[in-house]
């Protein structure tokens, strides 16, 4: 009975940088125009993001600390480019990334995800690759448009999202952000 009520409370957690509306837009009209409709399940326009670290099932709170952690991040923003594309047929993953991840990406991440291992989440022993799944279920061979969006986006803030899965649908809602030093303030400009 304890366990029952103990994994009810569970939330599927992870960290990642959320895209502009603009930038989501982008990206599923340039799908549409590039990938035959049998590629994959396209993953919806405001469930594109990039994850940072995922943190799988998590208590309450384990989570509060984790939260609390993020807290104490301090780093500049960052600009993202989505210029690489490319397909994981093992995992069924077609994706958009960087061909040169910016260096502060790459520190997030790892700061992330060690401060998420040593709270006893499971990280992947596989090297980090930044990356916004644009298909799920993608396992036979696709073709691969020769240039991608080349969307940017400003990294100004990091969020903690949570899975929900209902209704036949996952949603990604954002639990908390955190920004991202550096960035111009509304108030500073004039
Ligand atoms: P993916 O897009 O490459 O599948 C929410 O599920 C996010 O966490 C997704 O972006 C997903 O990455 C990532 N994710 C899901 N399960 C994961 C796992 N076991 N290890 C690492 N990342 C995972």
């Amino acid at each position: 009975m304890i366990n029952t009520v103990d994994k009810t409370m569970n939330k599927r957690l992870f960290f990642a940088l959320s895209l502009p509306d603009t930038v989501q837009q982008n990206i599923v009209q340039w799908r549409a125009d590039n990938f035959p409709s049998e590629a994959g399940r396209p993953i919806a326009a405001a469930n594109l993001h990039l994850t940072l670290a995922f943190l799988g099932e998590v208590s309450l709170g384990k989570a509060q600390i984790l939260q609390q952690q993020a807290g104490r991040i301090s780093q500049s923003g960052f600009n993202v480019t989505l210029d690489d594309i490319g397909h994981w047929p093992s995992s069924g993953v077609v994706w958009l990334g960087c061909k040169n991840p910016p260096r502060g990406l790459l520190q997030l991440a790892q700061l992330l995800r060690s401060q998420a291992a040593r709270s006893g989440c499971h990280q992947t022993p596989l090297p980090f690759h930044p990356h916004v799944t644009l298909f799920r279920g993608a396992i036979r061979p696709v073709t691969i448009p020769a240039k991608t969006t080349n969307e940017s986006f400003r990294a100004n803030h990091f969020s903690l999202y949570e899975s929900v899965y209902a209704r036949g649908r996952t949603r990604y809602n954002i639990v908390q952000s955190w920004p991202l030093a550096g960035t111009e303030r509304t108030s500073d400009v004039i």
